[in-house]
């Protein structure tokens, strides 16, 4: 541990309880659906059958005259107030409602506002569109066809379906060393579209107060901050006027970063009515038309040297962005932070060229439990590692240990120019075979495949593995923005009289705890109780200004915001100290103590029995006490942090199954995971998190997919069709951890939200395969898709 660290050893930290789950298990939650304003009227969105049509006209008079409908909204009436189109997160622009053409199935083309949901339902089918159908652009690899269907002909001289190329890292040093390997292996992989699919979907409840001229959106909002400057711009609403209040949100997975349609439409459904308008997407709305992730082709090539050495990675990309660029990431960062592919590997040289393409399919890109591209990253290289270990007829683990990155190279900059913060990858890959029994698992395994040759019965085990490192907690802000706000995140603290605190903050947790792990960060600086301490977010009036919770960036950002404050409001306190004994600020020694209602101490240096603890000084601070020039009293701070790197949280995944040779059924039987996450605020907070992000990478492993057919038909807007994972795909999950601290971080703490759906895709694919005894298959792997396999037939997701 570093100097830092030590000097804020506290209490706080370890497995608290969730507050926030006392209202949560009652069912007292509240969340956008429950808000009722008085008066509220209802919008419903009607939505494109096609999925590339010219619009010729949008008949809204039956609508608007049945009894309960009170206004319907079209692109027409949103150009009148120019807002048909918004501004996406990655420089262009996307239809609000859609004036000219249809570019996707489930398009917004019109909103009802009525005086109950059902009546606006019920007029949307009373709305009539004439449609003059064009062909799709369906296969993101016809996308730049010369005869491909020009998608966005809304943009001047545009002539095809491309939407930006992309690179990074140096071809030349790549190419040298390609040029003189041993070996080289090469493969194409899909990384399908799939769906954040949060259970709560998007929904807002907007009002409009046609007197104050004020705007309140109460929304499914990752990003409240973001989002307020967003309505200002696309509104035209003053940015003073418009307050965004997140209430409990069921889940967010990335999905609720974007700006929607159905938002914008409440606002204006409001500002025409003079009332408050509720939408709330349904499960076939959301999974057709909100944020979908990855749609990435990949084409890897690796390099080694004849003793198993890597020496380079070559990559291509054609990445599905689908109607409009409307990615969620940095700006600079086109494919976001797929530069990081060489991931836990000592590879001298890499390079990759990304390119993008329009097709007829939802936008979005999101980065769905990934820090923006991450996820594509490491399961492009954990697979393409795998591809060697089986040209190569080397073993996956010995392969990987050999190529590690060393504790001794961090800082690390890779070949593609990431600074890694820390790491000891050996030692997790370690700890993970350990955990497993590796070689008494690849001893089962022979076993099984003895007896499947003899009598031709399953099951087969496979065992896969991955070592992954990710890049979480955006920025620095000089490098990155999203619309031109910098990535940084402030926080606010104030401590009551009587020695009770509340900590504002700009993040916005969806089921993460923050009310409870902020609260824990309180605790431990100042050493008060954690329910001493309560968690404001999600509301612009009251929260200071910053980007929000994505990319697993609240720990990393905010959670260092909040960790400067408390220490900023403890150096405040020592000046109170220094007044009530008495002595010089210098001479006086912080104890956090164990956490109770009096907090952390002040006492003198070698005066022994002199303190006054944190409640005695809260007091103070706020009473009639003379305070010298400079210090004013009140133990209040704001702080704004701005990360110096990302954080590289990282792990080694280990998962066994058994497949069944008759059917294709995969059975995941284990799954062993380490995580390292550096400093653990709670660690029981922290093992739910990779519960769930394993239960994410089995899902996509195995079963979801957004599809399509060839006319653009949405094929999976159904949880009967886009299968999630659930308790029974499940095995019990075998967790263990290595700390690893950020050497940057105030707290030592690094992000892991996301870890375990980053890491965990490739290593159920790797054992998959490796039970098979095939070289690669797209996710994903259902049975069918195994029995094919099995069969020797190509098998295409
Ligand atoms: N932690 C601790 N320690 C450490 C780290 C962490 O304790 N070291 C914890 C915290 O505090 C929190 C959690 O754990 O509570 C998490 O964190 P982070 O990592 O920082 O993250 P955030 O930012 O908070 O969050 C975010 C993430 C994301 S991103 C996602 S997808 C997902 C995750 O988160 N989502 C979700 N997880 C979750 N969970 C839940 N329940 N829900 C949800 O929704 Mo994106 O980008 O958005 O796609």
């Amino acid at each position: 541990m570093t100097g830092t660290l030590d000097a804020c050893a506290g209490p706080g930290f370890g497995p608290v309880p969730r507050k926030e789950d006392g209202r949560f298990v009652r069912g007292r939650g509240r969340f956008v659906d429950d808000i009722a304003l008085p008066g509220m009227l209802h919008g419903a969105v009607l939505r494109s059958p096609y999925a590339h049509a010219r619009i010729r006209s949008v008949d809204v008079t039956a609508a608007e005259s049945h009894p309960k409908v009170r206004a319907v909204i079209t692109g027409e009436t949103l150009a009148a107030r120019g807002m048909a189109w918004m501004p996406t997160f990655s420089h262009d622009v996307a239809a609000v409602l859609a004036t000219d053409k249809v570019r996707y199935q489930g398009q917004e083309v019109a909103f009802v506002v009525a005086e109950d949901r059902y009546a606006a339902r019920d007029a949307l089918a009373l709305i009539d569109v004439d449609y003059e159908p064009l062909p799709p652009v369906v296969d993101a690899r016809l996308a730049l066809a010369l005869d491909a269907p020009v998608i966005r002909d809304d943009l001047a001289d545009r002539t095809d379906n491309h939407v930006f190329d992309w690179e990074t890292g140096d071809p030349d040093a790549t190419a040298a060393l390609f040029a003189r390997a041993a070996h080289v292996s090469e493969c194409d992989l899909v990384y399908p579209r799939v769906h954040p699919a949060p259970l709560e979907t998007c929904g807002t409840v907007a009002d409009f107060d046609r007197i104050s001229g004020k705007l309140t959106v109460h929304a499914t909002a990752q990003a409240p901050h973001a989002h307020r400057m967003l309505y200002a711009r696309i509104a035209g609403i003053p940015e003073h006027h418009i307050r965004i209040i997140a209430p409990d949100i069921g889940g967010g997975f990335g999905n609720k970063v974007g700006m929607y349609p159905g938002y914008l439409c409440a606002v204006v459904g409001s500002i025409m009515t003079g009332a408050p308008v509720k939408w709330v997407e349904d499960r076939s709305e959301n999974l057709m038309s909100t944020s979908f992730a990855r749609d990435f082709h990949m084409h890897g090539e690796i390099a080694a040297d004849a003793d198993g050495h890597i020496l380079a990675l070559r990559v291509s990309v054609l990445a599905d962005h689908g109607a409009f660029n409307a990615t969620a990431q940095p700006s600079k960062f086109p494919a976001g932070f797929f530069g990081v592919f060489t991931g836990s590997y000592d590879i001298a040289a890499a390079h990759c060229r990304v390119t993008g393409v329009y097709t007829n399919k939802a936008p979005g890109g999101v980065a769905y439990a990934c820090s923006f591209r991450v996820t594509e990253a490491v399961y492009l290289v954990e697979r393409l590692v795998d591809v060697l270990a089986h040209d190569t007829g080397r073993d996956p683990a010995e392969l990987r240990m050999a190529n590690l990155l060393t504790p001794d190279r961090f800082p690390f900059r890779s070949a593609t120019g990431w600074e890694y913060d820390s790491g000891d990858y050996p030692r997790a890959l370690r700890t993970a075979l350990d955990t497993a029994g590796y070689a008494g698992i690849r001893a089962e395994q022979a076993a099984r495949r003895a007896s499947f040759e003899k009598t031709g019965k399953g099951p087969l085990t496979g065992i896969g593995m991955s070592v992954f490192t990710e890049a979480v907690g955006a920025g620095p802000r000089r490098l990155m923005d999203i619309m031109g706000l910098g990535m940084a995140d402030g926080a606010e603290l104030r401590v009551h009289p009587t020695g009770t605190a509340v900590l504002r903050l700009s993040c916005m947790s969806q089921g993460q705890g923050h009310e409870t792990t902020f609260a824990q960060i309180v605790s431990h600086e100042l050493g008060l109780p954690v329910d001493a301490v309560d968690v404001v977010q999600g509301d612009t009036d009251n929260t200071p200004f910053g980007l929000g919770t994505y990319g697993s960036r609240s720990t990393p950002v905010s959670g260092a915001a909040a960790s400067v404050a408390a220490r900023k409001v403890r150096e405040q306190a020592r000046q109170v100290a220094a007044v009530l004994l008495e002595v010089a600020a210098d001479d006086l020694r912080w104890d956090a103590g164990p956490g109770s209602a009096e907090g952390g101490s002040f006492s003198v240096a070698g005066v022994p029995g002199v303190s006054v603890s944190l409640r005695e000084i809260a007091m103070a601070a706020h009473g009639g006490l003379d305070l010298p020039e400079g210090v004013e009293g009140q133990l209040a701070a704001t702080t704004v942090y701005n990360p110096p790197n990302l954080t590289f949280p990282f792990g080694a995944y280990v998962c066994v199954v058994d497949v069944d040779p008759g059917t294709g059924e995969v059975d995941v039987r284990r799954f062993v995971a380490v995580d390292d996450c550096g400093v653990r605020i709670n660690p029981m907070i922290v093992e739910g998190q990779i519960h769930g992000g394993l239960a994410d990478g089995v899902g996509m492993a195995l079963m979801e997919l957004v599809a399509f057919d060839d006319d653009g038909n949405h094929l999976s807007a159904s949880f009967m069709d886009y299968l999630l994972p659930t308790a029974m795909e499940c095995p019990p999950w075998e967790l263990a951890a290595t700390v690893t601290p950020s050497p940057h971080h105030p707290l030592g703490a690094k992000g892991v939200g996301e870890s375990a759906t980053v890491g965990s895709p490739p290593a159920v694919v790797n054992a998959v395969l490796d039970a098979i005894g095939v070289r690669h298959a797209d996710m994903p792997l259902t049975p069918a898709h195994v029995w094919r396999a099995l069969q020797g037939r190509p098998i295409r997701p």
